[in-house]
């Protein structure tokens, strides 16, 4: 792993919701232009773009008909590299987000691959004959229904973990992978820095098993596409894998594997939900929390490198899940603390910095997400409407897809035209209210940010778990001779500073204004100290 891929510190926008140039009321590229002194201002060095290539738009761009082009709603290829050059002068990476498990349905390689079984493209997806006169297998698709479709021009089901606008593509076809190795060095080689790898363990797919997710060749085709592009570019690649296990991670990122850089866990984000369903809320268990970011830290010690998220565009905002509403800047900035003080590369999601929690949706009509919306409709069948949409409320994907709140002119100064998707501001919580208050989330994130840039012990020295009880917890990070120490108070209550802090600990960061070495931390009381 290169030096500047373990410092990286990635910013992930979101295209529609961040910033309109010209009044169409969707973000665009021109419009990402305009807030690159804001980002640099934050001090993050890398930008995560999701997807801005033409689409239908079935899943917001993640159902892509053009891998090598930028969907006119946010510009240009012309506007891409300006974007992409200006980020470069002011010492900003880009990751562009790669979606290669499917494309759209309205993408020419399926477009040609529908029309006949004998088509030269009908390899590039996954087509199959019923079985017993149904469904090839039990696959259930992310977005409600079977994950097989029926064809009626050619009589044969295809493959969509999705929805079915978004066909599988076949990856057990070398011309399948060596397009896709095509389109990587196109960007690549135009400068982009890396990617950010969209579900990327279905890749490879055994029909045979009861679910899919580590299929028996994804090493080979990573690796290969390791050698065909990554490697010679030295990209940076993250991992979007759902469900492994840090052994498996190891497998996939490890330095002698040649796959990925690295890869997301997202396990302590199923935290809080009845048997993992994002709709169903349940207590959160704070100590749990910690000890799966413990329990990653320790497995990728060796021979890999922790991603550390707790919020993107298919979440809810972590301060609406982990934090309180009773104490929202303790909270949110103990939670960056929390996080952020280990060791690894840390993703923030737009508006995360500000501290922002879900906006209220008031009806179904104000959601556009189709995962949010097909699952209301599914759901409808056991639950009242006056049930379900405090359910949509708590787990809709567009509770963290409402715009980037900038200032308190309307529509958040994100559009002055109508927006996509309701603007919900908090005239407390947009970029020019917390710019004028020096205790705001955006404050305490900057400060943060430059401490683990001039701290290397903090951001990537070696994690251990000194203590975790009833709601305190206190971590040491260890580089040489050098030791940092993370104390946070997960709880709405005062308690002592666990043992472990020395007298003459030095106190680096907090966010209590008055805070003191030894006394015991309040509520969400974050402190990070440097032992000498
Ligand atoms: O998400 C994959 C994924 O498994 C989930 O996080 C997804 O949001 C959904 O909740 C499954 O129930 C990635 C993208 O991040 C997501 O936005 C896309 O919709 C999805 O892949 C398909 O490309
Ligand atoms: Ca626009």
């Amino acid at each position: 792993m290169l030096d500047w891929q373990k410092d990286a510190v990635v910013y992930q926008i979101y295209p529609k919701s961040f910033c309109d140039s010209n009044g169409d009321g969707i973000g665009d590229l021109r419009g990402i232009i305009s807030k690159i002194p804001y980002l640099k201002a934050l001090g993050i060095n890398t930008v995560w773009l999701s997807p801005c290539y033409p689409s239908p738009g079935d899943d917001n761009g993640y159902d892509i008909s053009d891998y090598c082009d930028i969907a006119p709603e946010y510009g240009t290829l012309d506007d891409f590299k300006e974007l992409l050059g200006k980020l470069h002068e002011n010492g900003i990476r880009l990751l562009m987000d790669l979606v290669v498990n499917h494309t759209s349905d309205e993408h020419a390689w399926f477009q040609e691959s529908r029309q006949s079984r004998d088509n030269p493209y009908r390899d590039y997806y996954i087509w199959r004959d019923p079985v017993d006169g149904h469904e090839p297998n039990g696959w259930q698709a992310a977005f409600g229904g079977p994950a097989w479709e029926w064809d009626e021009k050619t009589q044969q089901y295809y493959l969509h973990l999705f929805s079915k606008k978004q066909p599988d593509l076949n990856w057990d076809n070398p011309v399948v992978r060596q397009e896709i190795a095509d389109m990587v060095n196109f960007w690549l080689d135009m400068g982009v820095d890396g990617f950010r790898c969209d579900v990327i363990n279905n890749i490879s797919k055994d029909l045979s098993a009861p679910g899919c997710g580590y299929g028996p060749h994804l090493h080979e085709y990573l690796h290969e596409l390791y050698e065909r592009a990554f490697q010679p570019h030295g990209a940076l690649t993250v991992g979007e894998t759902w469900g492994l296990t840090p052994q498996q991670t190891l497998a996939l990122t490890g330095e002698a594997r040649g796959e990925l850089t690295m890869s997301f866990q997202f396990e302590h984000l199923l935290l809080g939900r009845v048997g993992g369903d994002k709709f169903r809320r349940c207590p959160v268990d704070r100590t749990e929390f910690v000890n799966i970011l413990a329990k990653w830290e320790v497995g990728l010690k060796d021979d890999g490198y922790p991603v550390l998220v707790m919020e993107n565009h298919d979440q809810p905002r972590a301060l609406s899940r982990f934090g309180d509403s009773a104490y929202p800047y303790e909270s949110a900035t103990m939670l960056a603390v929390l996080l952020y003080g280990m060791r690894g590369v840390p993703f923030i999601y737009q508006g995360q910095e500000l501290g922002l929690s879900n906006p209220v949706f008031r009806s179904l009509s104000e959601y556009r997400d189709i995962e949010t919306i097909n699952a209301y409709h599914e759901m409808r069948a056991e639950f009242t409407e006056e049930e379900l949409l405090p359910m949509m409320n708590f787990g809709s994907r567009d509770n963290s897809r409402v715009p980037m709140p900038w200032s308190e002119e309307a529509n958040g100064g994100f559009t002055s035209g109508t927006s996509w998707i309701q603007c919900a501001v908090d005239p407390a919580r947009t970029v020019a209210a917390e710019e004028k208050d020096p205790r705001s989330v955006l404050h305490f994130y900057r400060r943060l940010l430059a401490l683990r840039r001039e701290n290397d012990c903090l951001r990537r020295g070696e994690f251990a778990l000194l203590h975790n009880e009833d709601g305190t917890v206190l971590y040491q990070n260890t580089l040489g001779a050098r030791k940092t120490l993370v104390a946070c108070r997960f709880a709405d209550s005062e308690a002592a500073l666990p043992d472990g802090v020395p007298e003459n600990a030095a106190l680096l960061l907090s966010n209590y204004e008055d805070a003191d070495t030894t006394a015991a931390l309040r509520s969400y009381e974050a402190r990070i100290f440097e032992v000498c």
